[in-house]
């Protein structure tokens, strides 16, 4: 009994062990940001790993202003990863750093 419960508290502490949050995975296809919307909560870390798989569009580096993200440049094909803590709830862009284009939003949650 007192291993299962054991068991049962370490479980519960991995993810705060972990220490990076989540982690969400976002391709830059012709379509743009895969996906386009991410949920994530005010105060949690998370990680957007993004990978771009194409060179037809214009998403060659991305902005997230709010996170003070500028100009992450993303390599073809490469995954390239930045971990922001949105501070407030509500919806915060991200997009390309030369025309600020794909529409990406990190929808912050309370
Ligand atoms: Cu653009």
């Amino acid at each position: 009994m007192k291993k299962l419960l054991i068991a049962i508290a370490l479980a519960a502490a991995a993810p705060a062990l972990a220490g990076e949050g989540r982690k969400v995975d976002i391709k830059v296809t012709d379509a743009g940001f895969e996906p386009r919307e991410v949920k994530t909560k005010k105060g949690q870390p998370v990680t957007l790993v993004f990978t771009r798989t194409t060179d037809r569009t214009c998403i060659t580096a991305v902005d997230i202003p709010d996170e003070n993200v500028k100009n992450l440049k993303l390599p073809l094909n490469q995954a390239v990863a930045v971990t922001v803590t949105p501070k407030k709830a509500g919806v915060e862009k991200f997009h390309c750093s030369a025309m600020a284009m794909g529409n990406g939003k990190l929808l912050v949650q309370d």
